[in-house]
C-alpha cells in the first residue's frame, strides 16, 4: 500500500503550489479546480458515480448516492495559503485508496459509501470554514453563504455559479455513518494511526480598529490617534490571556489602510482565533482580550469594533463509534483536537467518526507539514478496515 499511496499522491502533490511556499488552493480557485477534475477522473477510473450537492461539495459513490446507511468518507482539497499539502487532501487520497483495498479484498459493501470534496473548509477565501458542511447540514443559509466575499470582491455564489443549493433532505435517515481521515495537527499522537475524542470549540472575531489616518513627518505623537498602537496592544493582551488561560489565541490576516511608510493609518483590520477546551474557558478568553483591547483604544483615543464572523462549538464525538474504531484498529490512541473538520460539523446530525494519520512534527497550516509514505499507508488500511466494517 505505501506504493499504491505514494503513486496516487504523486498524481496530486504538484497541483496548487505557492511560490513563496506550501500550498494555494483556494476554494473554486484553479487549483482546486483541477483538483475536482482530478477528484472526477478517480471516479470515472473506479466506475464510482460522481455527484455535486449544489452547495460545491462533489460525492463520488460506490452503491447507490444517498441511499438509507450511506457511510461517508473523504475531506477537502481548500488549503489556507502556503498551507500544506495533506491537510484534506490525505483525507480524499487515503478514500479512494481504502476503495481499491476493500475492492481487492473481494469486499462488496452492503450500504453505499460516498467519498467527499467538501468545498471551502478553511474559510480561507471566503472567510467561514467549513462552509460546504455547514451548507450541506442547514448550519448556515444558503444566501448568507452566497454572499460571503473574498479579497477580490468575488462572492461565494458567484465563484459557485449559482445560489446555493442548501441543506440535503433527510440527511440523518440518509447517512449512517461518516469517517474523516486526516493528518494530526498536534504533537499528541506517536503511533501511525489515532482516532478523534473531540474537536476543542473555536471561533474566528473580525477587529476593526480606526483611528486618526496623518501624516507621519509632521503629527506630534502627542496627537496621534493611532489604530496600529490599539491593535499591537491587543496582539500582546491576546497572547497573554491565552497562557493565562491555557487556551489558544492568534491574531493573524491583518491588513492597514492607508498602507504608506509615511502614513499614519485610519484602519487595521485583523482577526482573532480563540480556541479552548471548554466554551466557558474560550468565552472567559475572548471577553478578557476584547475588554483590554477597548481600554486600551480608549487610551489611544481610537475605536475597536469586534465582529463575531463564525463559531465552531465544541464536538464531542460518538464516544461508542469512537471506542469501536480503536478497538477495531487494535487499541489505537483516542484523542482531541483543537483543528476544526467537516466531520466535526457532520457530528451534530450522524454519528460521526475521524482517524488521524501521525505527523511527526504536528506542523500544520505550513510548507513544512509531513506524513510518511508509510504512515499514510496505515492510514488508508485503517480507513479501509473502519468503511469495511461500518458498510457491511
Ligand atoms: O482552522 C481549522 O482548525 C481547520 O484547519 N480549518
Ligand atoms: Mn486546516
Ligand atoms: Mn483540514
Ligand atoms: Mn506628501
Amino acid at each position: 500500500m505505501t506504493a499504491a499511496f505514494a503513486r496516487l499522491w504523486a498524481e496530486i502533490a504538484p497541483i496548487g503550489l505557492d511560490p513563496a511556499g506550501g500550498y494555494r488552493r483556494y476554494a473554486l480557485s484553479d487549483p482546486e479546480l483541477i483538483l475536482r477534475d482530478w477528484f472526477r477522473n478517480q471516479a470515472d477510473r473506479r466506475d464510482m458515480t460522481v455527484t455535486d450537492d449544489g452547495n460545491g461539495n462533489l460525492f463520488a459513490w460506490w452503491g447507490r448516492q444517498w441511499a438509507p446507511g450511506t457511510v461517508l468518507t473523504g475531506s477537502h482539497f481548500d488549503s489556507v495559503p502556503h498551507g500544506g499539502g495533506y491537510d484534506g487532501p490525505l483525507g480524499i487520497v487515503s478514500a479512494f485508496l481504502a476503495v481499491d483495498r476493500l475492492r481487492a479484498a473481494g469486499v462488496t459493501p452492503a450500504k453505499p459509501i460516498g467519498v467527499a470534496a467538501f468545498v471551502e473548509e478553511e474559510g480561507g477565501r471566503f472567510g467561514v470554514p467549513c462552509l460546504g458542511s455547514r451548507l450541506l447540514t442547514g448550519a448556515i443559509d444558503p444566501d448568507t453563504a452566497a454572499a460571503l466575499c473574498d479579497t477580490d470582491g468575488v462572492s461565494f455564489g458567484e465563484a459557485l455559479g449559482a445560489r446555493p443549493a442548501g441543506a440535503l433532505p433527510a440527511l440523518a435517515s440518509r447517512v449512517g455513518a461518516v469517517v474523516e481521515l486526516h493528518i494530526e495537527q498536534g504533537r499528541a499522537l506517536e503511533v501511525p494511526v489515532g482516532v478523534a475524542s473531540a474537536i476543542w470549540p473555536h471561533g474566528r472575531w473580525r477587529l476593526d480598529f480606526t483611528g486618526h489616518g496623518d501624516h507621519a513627518g509632521t503629527t506630534r505623537m502627542a496627537d496621534r490617534h493611532d489604530p496600529m498602537l490599539t491593535f499591537a496592544y491587543t496582539v500582546l493582551a491576546a497572547d497573554d490571556e491565552a497562557r493565562q488561560a491555557g487556551a489558544l489565541a492568534t491574531i493573524a490576516r491583518v491588513s492597514v489602510q492607508p498602507n504608506a511608510t509615511n502614513a499614519i493609518p485610519s484602519l487595521v483590520r485583523a482577526w482573532l482565533d480563540a480556541r479552548a477546551a471548554d466554551p466557558a474557558t474560550m468565552e472567559r478568553l475572548v471577553e478578557a482580550i476584547v475588554k483590554r483591547a477597548m481600554d486600551r483604544a480608549a487610551h489611544d483615543r481610537t475605536e475597536l469594533v469586534v465582529e463575531p464572523e463564525s463559531a465552531s462549538p465544541e464536538v464531542t464525538f460518538d464516544t461508542a463509534l469512537a471506542d469501536r474504531l480503536s478497538t477495531l484498529l487494535g487499541g489505537v490512541p483516542v484523542l482531541p483536537t483543537g483543528a476544526g473538520h467537516d466531520a466535526g460539523v457532520l457530528s451534530a446530525h450522524v454519528p460521526t467518526a475521524m482517524l488521524f494519520v501521525r505527523n511527526p512534527t504536528g506542523v500544520s497550516h505550513s510548507p513544512a507539514e509531513h506524513a510518511s509514505d508509510e504512515d499514510c499507508a496505515a492510514g488508508v488500511e485503517a480507513l479501509a478496515t473502519v468503511l469495511g466494517e461500518l458498510a457491511a
